[in-house]
């Protein structure tokens, strides 16, 4: 067994901040364009702004193994792609039956959670809040509000992300911004 050194790590619980953190992530429009639903507003905001960022994702540089617990932040800007919120990509674990916890940090959000068959759950997240994602249900997050939601979020280090079956099916739900309100509707394009 190869022993680590214990070791910690600086959380800015406003801004998501990690440091030290391995990587950056950060995801911008075009690396998820198709996946927001209304198409004509995806090509308005690459005409009048370019290639808008939607979150960064700092990662805590932990090994994505078997006992080990990566964990990172996320902090999602405000605004929206027509009337849906910006989002996450989101995921299923590549193996199902790994869960996750999440921790509200600043801000205000959802947590969407689907199976397999569909079904669709919606968890609110605020600071404070403590959201469980249990195995098997794939998570998206969504910035219902005005400012940056940010979120803290640890898994089981064997867990691994599986990006395609989102891609390929997407949610079955939308949460999309009406009369002031985030509502939930049926996605038209879920496989
Ligand atoms: C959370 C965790 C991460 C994930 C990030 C962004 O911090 O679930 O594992 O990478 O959100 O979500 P996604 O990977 O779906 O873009
Ligand atoms: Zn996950």
């Amino acid at each position: 067994m190869e022993l680590m050194e214990p070791f910690s790590s600086t959380l800015d619980l406003q801004t998501g901040i990690l440091e030290p953190a391995s990587q950056v992530l950060r995801r911008r429009l075009s690396d998820m364009k198709d996946m927001y639903a209304d198409a004509d507003a995806v090509k308005r905001i690459f005409e009048q702004e370019g290639d808008r960022l939607i979150y960064e994702v700092y990662v805590g540089g932990i090994p994505e193994v078997e006992g080990h617990m990566p964990h990172s932040t996320t902090t999602i800007h405000p605004g929206r792609i027509g009337d849906e919120f910006h989002m996450t990509k989101g995921h299923y674990h590549v193996k199902r039956d790994r869960a996750e916890i999440y921790l509200g940090l600043a801000g205000q959000g959802c947590l969407l959670l689907q199976t397999d068959d569909g079904t669709v759950r919606r968890v609110e997240m605020r600071r404070g809040i403590v959201a469980y994602v249990p195995h098997f249900w794939a998570h998206r997050t969504v910035n219902t509000g005005g400012v940056p939601f940010v979120f803290f979020a640890a898994w089981p280090g064997d867990a691994g992300h599986d990006y395609a079956t989102i891609e390929q099916r997407g949610f079955a739900k939308l949460l999309i911004s009406q009369y002031g309100r985030a509502v939930l509707t049926d996605n038209p394009r879920y496989k």
